[in-house]
């Protein structure tokens, strides 16, 4: 008899995944760097900080995408440890070994993931909170992050130029994001000299690839 071939050909590991999850996203753009978002298998989820994913909180009592299961069974989470542990399992360079080159791609990873945790805030803020409960002030804090950060990385937008790195790949995601969550805010009219850059850094492949979980 034959037998339907699995979805994902010798998937090994398991991602709890979220299509909108910028996080899950920094994951697998790292995994395509490295050859191998086709071993891992996505899992179907809900993360959620109200109405809590109860698959994903048997093995991450945070309850949050993206959470990798390694193929001998080890939960890994946040982001940047799946991150790391993709680059180190699979041979890659993506998180400069030492040297000055290491503390620039962290750094710019901790300020994109930094700006993803802002935008992050003012979506649930936006679209989870109710109405009466909202504050405004709140949300203009946590855009303004936002736009501090981004300013910061106009500054040094010509340090970015030919790098693929943790710090880059992390940027892309939360650039991805602002356009997924807050197109009219219009953060390439604000930033032109980062914007320029990432025209060109979008068009990778590992950025411009679409992951979808089979459906349920
Ligand atoms: N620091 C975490 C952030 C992950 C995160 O906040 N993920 C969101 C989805 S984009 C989530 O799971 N939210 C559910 C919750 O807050 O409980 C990482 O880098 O992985």
């Amino acid at each position: 008899m034959l037998r339907t071939p699995p979805p994902f050909p010798d998937a090994a590991m398991k991602l709890f995944f979220s299509v909108t999850s910028p996080y899950v996203r920094k994951c697998l753009a790292v995994a395509h760097e490295l050859g191998v978002d086709q071993r891992i298998e996505l899992l179907p989820s809900n993360a959620h900080p109200v109405q809590r994913d109860a698959g994903i909180v048997a093995v991450n009592p945070l309850g949050k995408v993206p959470t990798l299961i390694t193929d001998d069974g080890s939960v890994l989470y946040d982001s940047r440890v799946i991150c790391e542990y993709l680059d180190t399992t699979f041979g890659g360079r993506l998180f400069p070994r030492e040297g000055a080159a290491r503390w620039q791609a962290l750094v710019l990873q901790s300020l994109a993931d930094g700006v993803l945790d802002a935008a992050l805030l003012v979506r649930y803020e936006e679209a989870v909170r109710p109405a009466e409960l909202r504050w405004p002030a709140w949300r203009d804090g946590q855009m303004d992050k936002v736009a501090t950060a981004l300013q910061s990385l106009e500054r040094e937008a010509r340090t970015l130029a030919g790098r693929v790195d943790i710090g880059t790949l992390a940027l892309g995601a939360a650039l991805g994001y602002l356009d997924l969550r807050f197109d009219a805010w219009g953060w390439r009219q604000r930033v032109p000299a980062l914007a320029a850059w990432a025209a060109g850094f979008m068009q990778r492949p590992s950025m411009q690839k679409q992951w979808a979980a089979p459906s349920a």
